[in-house]
């Protein structure tokens, strides 16, 4: 793993290039999108048969209660327990995210107001194989049915047989998915967007996958709505002389551990801590049951870098906004005011990053590759859209006609300075000249 200087070019080199490539695949992902829109249920089925190596016809794509009733058997009673506390956990936290339409009525007559509304349909993509993530179902569809969205569609590969793995299944019912389909990739994405015989079009898509879903994500963006685009994870731990490095490595490692393209960057005034951190790192790699791509991404992706204080490591973490950040310090509520941008901050030596992606109820689904700076976590106002009112009562059309007049006869547009003036001509009792 890299160790670098404040100051040293390496740190600018490392801020650059975390997005995924999704140029890449541009053209593929083009013609799987095109191939569905055109083609529906029937390229769906074939491409699901060439990418995921399982024959289905369109009647087998929705997945069955019975199958979802098979799944619970599946399933330890004690994984239902923790999956449910889990659930009510981000259930109560997400509620709090709710905010109300309002109506804002004016002596003059005028009422202005925003509606707050859910979306009627949305999409959850759910990936399969080794990211099949209970935990993820659950930050996806949850905001999504605190918000009051009807119906509730998730997409997820199948495996060879043509099965969707038992948990994932499980935790679509906990968390009131409405409808399930077992497919994947672009092809899912692309169905869910336009529709087929068989799948409904949606209004929003949402949910991490890998680049050929991110790249159709954005492909089909503006036919639906998209949440963000997701790129590999991210942890970034600013860390004093009260961590432990063995708290510090195993953190680090919790995010290596899931993408070889994920990344897990120290910062610390503490020159002394990198070398304990890269011991334990070691140490700790021998033991995980996915090392390979824990070490590949620590060696690749993963870095040390050295302040001069403990300001200047906020700093640094500034400059990345990463997806998650943690405060490994003893006083994290005192640095918490100079953190600038990051998904989730994470404070004080016994919050670590599992603590958020499984139990305490934030979104684990937060903005990657810096896009911190303007994205925020997946929440309830992902599932909700907003109308305004406007309510003019005579008097008030009275007052304001002039200028409304005014500016639309200053932009040349006549017809919108009449629709005003045959009102101002009935209210002073005058004749409509049409
Ligand atoms: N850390 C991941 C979420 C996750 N972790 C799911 C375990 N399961 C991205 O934030
Ligand atoms: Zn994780």
């Amino acid at each position: 793993m890299r160790i670098i200087k404040s100051g040293d070019k390496a740190l600018s080199d490392l801020l650059q290039g975390r997005t995924a490539d999704l140029d890449k695949v541009e053209n593929e992902v083009k013609d799987i999108v095109g191939a569905i829109r055109d083609g529906g249920d029937k390229q769906l089925c074939a491409i699901t048969a060439r990418f995921d190596g399982t024959a289905l016809t369109p009647s087998d794509l929705a997945v069955s209660e019975a199958e979802i009733k098979a799944a619970y058997q599946k399933v330890s009673e004690r994984f239902l327990a923790a999956l449910r506390l889990a659930a009510q956990n981000i259930q109560r936290y997400h509620s709090r995210q709710l905010h109300n339409s309002w109506i804002d009525p004016q002596p003059d007559g005028t009422v202005l107001g925003q509606l707050i509304t859910p979306l009627s349909r949305v999409g959850i993509y759910v990936p399969g194989g080794k990211a099949a993530y209970p935990s993820s179902v659950l930050m996806n569809a949850i905001p999504a049915a605190v918000a009051g969205v009807q119906q509730i569609v998730m997409v997820t590969p199948p495996d060879r047989s043509g099965a969707v793995n038992p948990y994932t299944l499980v935790a679509a019912a906990e968390a009131g998915v409405t409808e399930i389909y077992r497919v994947g990739g672009a092809q899912a994405v692309a169905a869910l967007a336009y529709g087929t015989e068989t799948v409904n079009r949606v209004d929003k898509i949402v949910g991490p996958g890998n680049i050929y879903v991110t790249a159709a994500k954005r492909q089909v963006f503006g036919v639906v709505d998209i949440d963000m685009l997701a790129g590999p994870s991210e942890i970034l731990i600013v860390a004093d002389a009260s961590a432990r490095p063995e708290f510090v490595a195993a953190d680090m490692l919790s995010q290596a551990e899931h993408d070889e393209l994920a990344s897990s960057i120290l910062v610390t005034p503490v020159a002394g801590l990198a070398e304990k951190v890269q011991q334990q790192i070691t140490a700790q790699l021998a033991k995980l049951n996915r090392r390979e791509v824990a070490e590949k991404s620590i060696n690749e992706r993963g870095a040390i870098i050295i302040t001069a204080t403990l300001e200047e490591a906020v700093q640094v973490a500034n400059s990345f906004a990463p997806e998650h950040l943690e405060l490994l310090v003893a006083d994290p509520y005192r640095w918490l005011g100079s953190v600038a941008g990051a998904g989730a901050v994470f404070l004080g030596h016994f919050s670590p990053e599992p603590v958020g992606d499984y139990l305490a109820g934030p979104n684990h689904v937060l903005p990657t590759g810096g896009t911190a700076r303007f994205f925020s976590p997946l929440n309830v106002d992902t599932f909700m859209k907003k109308t305004s009112l406007i309510g003019y009562s005579p008097l008030a059309l009275a007052r304001d006609g002039e200028d409304i007049l005014t500016l639309a006869n200053t932009e040349g547009l006549d017809a919108h300075a009449a629709s005003v003036q045959y009102r101002l001509t009935a209210l002073a009792g005058g004749k409509d000249e049409g």
